[in-house]
């Protein structure tokens, strides 16, 4: 598959590796039965391969959406597009190698510490708590084990569907070979996707482990949050200031202190004596609550929950039958084995404790899942899988008792899981909003994600846009990191620029640690909340075009942070760039990600270009040097774009009957407006409206593609060449 490398070094070392990798690999000593399958995939050619070793059953997937009905047919042997190398080495150790060419670069695989570009190094898929990211980090929270390899010919993917733990090298001896160890004792499966474009990739792999459904608006507003909010006063007071200072908000986040004793499904009596009526006071102002939940259930009979559980066999033992017991916040506790069906539905009744509440959304932390002490549980460079009593403690699947390790990389997400199933069936019609740290292939289909503890560095900052474009591409498209940063201290230059970009992340919260200075938008004095409002007004303004964004994401699998290469492949330039990224079709965001600048380069494709603030027009196919101001919105909109802009509100409850203007860049414009409830999955019963926006030589029209949604009235205008008019009706709306 990888053409010949064209420089002779590159091809000698390559050589002299392979028979290196050749003579020190021990010999296959695979017993068992291998399946080859294909399937046409939104037009990409998928094979899977499946390995299933003597006495194992079929492999169980937790990654694939099962309602999406993907067929594969049998095949008698692989075809030649499966350029895959596979064997097993030693009981525990499988290895997975194919050859890698000198242009291609690496993306996806989730979480990664680091830039877009994956090679030249190894990456851990273990699921892990790491509270201090830094250059060394390897694991993190979450393990998405798709590898997305692009060059100019195009991009392929290699999916290895496992939950166990895998070390991917990617080329870090330089030497031209992907070499991925997988430490399982059962069967797996590795999917390759042939080589295509980009987005075709990303749309095959997330047809087949499934998509998210439309957000809820109001999770897609600015959220607050802090560890913590401890009091009922506390909370009150937050949600005044928004609303005093007319800062844009929609949800107040309760970390672990809302709790007695760090005791899941209670809630604190002395500091919240009246929880109820403090989540619908603050529902009056138009704020949703969300709660954090941890799956350590304290180990103690006076507990509710961890007499049912223990009752119900709900939590994991150890090989000799006992409960296993690790120290997290509540003190020593039992985890649920969310593996099991009846524990994933017990959890999910447990969580009507919060629901009838009125507690909007669940936020699952800690679902690794972390322990204190022991937050790596597997050595760094492990060569072997310990034997299944030495995993910690045992969990089961399908073909019963089981070593945590060989799912480990699931625990989270059956987690989100039992959560995501709560919400739907206590609340049928309503979208669901929960937020997970931990999460597998497929992830997506049950929540949206932070990347954890990230720091108020400017380093942070600037490794927060590669690190969500790979988890993006990995197929997660609700996704963001602490604005602010979360450990130690912000201070006002950095929150301001955090802003600047944190207002185009897809999940949008600003959150901060235990120890840190406070970090609300009104902490560092007017000069600094004055740029911080007016930057949240811009988020706002955008929601519409967010929607659009979702709604692409559902019919393509299209995330909407994407890398320049995803509109751009065959330039150069924009492929080696990952300090800037594409919002949708439309927006190019670059953001000021240094300390003390003011200006930088920013890399526009070819076409033309406008800036977002000011809208003067700027040339493309070259960088520029751009100054930004505190409170500028670091964004270049697309030549023959249109972009719904909303009118000002203070929470996404004001935005169905803010005014829309329809804003035309250039003077041949094209765009997409969606509109539908927000709050509900009537768009799957037809219920929305969907229009195409074109503005020819001056003349503007709206054509109305469905008509399904009776919206409230407002008042629509559309703006070009700086000039903005009323729009007199808009088919299949009410306007006044
Ligand atoms: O051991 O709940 O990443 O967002 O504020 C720390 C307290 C536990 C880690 C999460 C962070 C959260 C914190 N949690």
């Amino acid at each position: 598959m990888a053409k010949a490398p064209d420089n002779f070094w590159i091809a000698a070392r390559q050589a002299t590796a392979l028979t290196r990798l050749r003579k020190s690999r021990p010999k296959n000593i695979f017993k068992g039965q291998v399946q080859y399958d294909k399937s046409e995939i939104s037009g990409v050619s998928t094979v899977r391969m499946t390995v299933i070793p003597q006495g194992a059953s079929l492999p169980q997937s937790h990654a694939i959406d099962e309602t999406a009905n993907v067929n594969f047919t049998r095949l008698k042997k692989p075809p030649a597009l499966f350029a895959l190398n596979w064997q097993k080495e030693t009981e525990s150790r499988w290895t997975l190698h194919w050859s890698l060419d000198s242009a291609e670069q690496c993306w996806g695989l989730g979480e990664r510490y680091g830039g877009l570009n994956l090679r030249g190094r190894t990456h851990t898929l273990f699921a892990t708590d790491d509270d201090l990211h830094i250059e060394s980090s390897d694991p993190l929270y979450k393990c998405i084990p798709l590898l997305l390899v692009q060059s100019a010919g195009g991009t392929y993917g290699v999916f290895l569907d496992s939950p166990a733990p895998q070390f991917w090298d990617l080329d870090s001896e330089r030497n031209g070979t992907a070499n991925v160890r997988l430490l399982s004792r059962r069967a797996w499966s590795v999917y390759w996707f042939a080589r295509s474009t980009l987005p075709e990739i990303v749309a095959a792999y997330t047809k087949l482990t499934g998509r998210c459904s439309l957000p809820a608006r109001w999770s897609l507003g600015h959220q607050q949050s802090r560890w913590s909010y401890s009091t009922e006063r506390a909370v009150r007071d937050i949600a005044a200031e928004y609303r005093n200072r007319k800062i844009p908000c929609d949800t107040v986040v309760l970390d672990i202190d809302y709790m007695q004793d760090y005791r899941v499904f209670t809630v604190s009596q002395e500091r919240f004596p009246r929880f109820e009526r403090l989540v619908s006071d603050l529902g009056r102002l138009g704020f949703r609550v969300v709660t954090i939940v941890d799956p350590g259930v304290k180990r103690s009979a006076q507990d509710a929950t961890f007499r049912e559980g223990r009752r119900m066999a709900a939590f994991c033992t150890t090989s000799d039958g006992s409960l296993f017991v690790g120290q997290v916040w509540p003190g020593a506790s039992c985890l649920p084995d969310f593996m099991k069906r009846e524990v994933r539905v017990w959890w999910g009744d447990k969580l009507d404790f919060l629901l009838s509440r009125g507690i909007a959304g669940i936020w699952n932390d800690m679902n690794e899942p972390a322990l204190f002490g022991n937050q790596r549980p597997l050595k760094a460079n492990a060569q072997e899988l310990p034997e299944d009593a030495d995993q910690l403690f045992l969990q089961y699947d399908i073909d019963g008792e089981i070593g945590h390790f060989e799912v480990r990389n699931t625990y989270g997400q059956q987690m989100a899981r039992a959560t995501h199933e709560a919400l739907r069936k206590v609340r049928p019609d309503e979208r669901p909003f929960v937020l997970t740290r931990s999460g597998y292939a497929g992830i997506q289909r049950y929540a949206a994600v932070w990347l954890g503890d990230n720091k108020s560095w400017f380093e942070h900052l600037r490794l927060s846009i590669p690190m969500l474009l790979n988890v993006s591409l990995s197929g997660v498209a609700f996704c963001g990191v602490d604005i602010g940063g979360f450990g130690e201290s912000t201070d006002a230059e950095l929150l301001i620029r955090w802003y600047q970009l944190g207002i185009f992340y897809p999940f949008c919260r600003n959150h901060c640690a235990l120890n840190g200075r406070p970090q609300e938008p009104w902490s560092f004095g007017p000069a600094t909340e004055q740029a911080i409002r007016r930057l949240l007004h811009v988020r706002y303004q955008l929601l519409p075009y967010f929607e659009r964004l979702f709604v692409e994401h559902r019919e393509s699998g299209a995330p909407p942070m994407r890398p320049l290469a995803w509109h751009y492949p065959d330039d150069l330039t924009a492929r080696q760039l990952d300090d800037q990224f594409m919002l949708g079709p439309d927006l190019l965001v670059a953001p000021i990600l240094q300390r003390g600048k003011t200006r930088r380069p920013v890399y526009l494709p070819d076409g033309h270009w406008f800036k977002f603030d000011g809208g003067s027009q700027v040339a493309g196919g070259r960088f520029h040097d751009v100054e930004y101001e505190m409170d500028s919105v670091p964004a270049f909109v697309r030549g023959g774009a249109i972009l719904p802009i909303a009118g000002a509100v203070q929470h996404t409850g004001q935005l169905p009957t803010a005014p829309i203007t329809f804003r035309c860049y250039g003077n041949r414009a094209r765009g997409r407006y969606w509109q539908d409830d927000g709050a509900t999955f009537g768009y799957e019963r037809a219920e929305y409206n969907d229009w195409t926006l074109t503005l020819n030589r001056g003349r503007f029209s709206a054509k109305c593609v469905h008509n399904g949604f009776a919206s409230p009235a407002r008042r629509y205008f559309y703006e070009a060449a700086g000039h903005r008019y009323p729009l007199k009706n808009l088919a299949g709306s009410n306007t006044d």
